[in-house]
């Protein structure tokens, strides 16, 4: 149990107003201490109490507002970096493999 930093992939997310509305549906989860959502990477890097609130709770949060999440994280890598350069980190990843 403890603060977790971790990255998921966000789905069906088209502008700003989405953004918006994901990270919203996030933030208002109990346990969940920060939320960054990039509409570039699809992804929303999260941090949460991981004994009051988990993924799977995250997720159906998201679902609820209209989009859609992958329970399973991009990266488990919670590290201090610039968020765009840590999107393009993510992207890179994916078209190396
Ligand atoms: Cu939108």
């Amino acid at each position: 149990m403890g603060t977790v930093k971790q990255s998921f992939a966000v789905k069906n997310m088209m502008c700003a107003m989405c953004v918006a509305h994901v990270r919203k549906a996030i933030e208002g989860i109990d346990g969940v201490k920060d939320v960054n959502v990039n509409l570039a990477s699809n992804s929303a890097l999260i941090e949460y109490d991981s004994g009051k609130t988990d993924p799977q709770k995250i997720k159906e949060a998201v679902v609820a507002a209209g989009y859609d999440m992958d329970t399973t994280p991009l990266s488990g890598a919670a590290d201090g970096e610039d968020e765009k350069k840590k999107s393009k980190g993510f992207l890179a990843k994916l078209l190396g493999r």
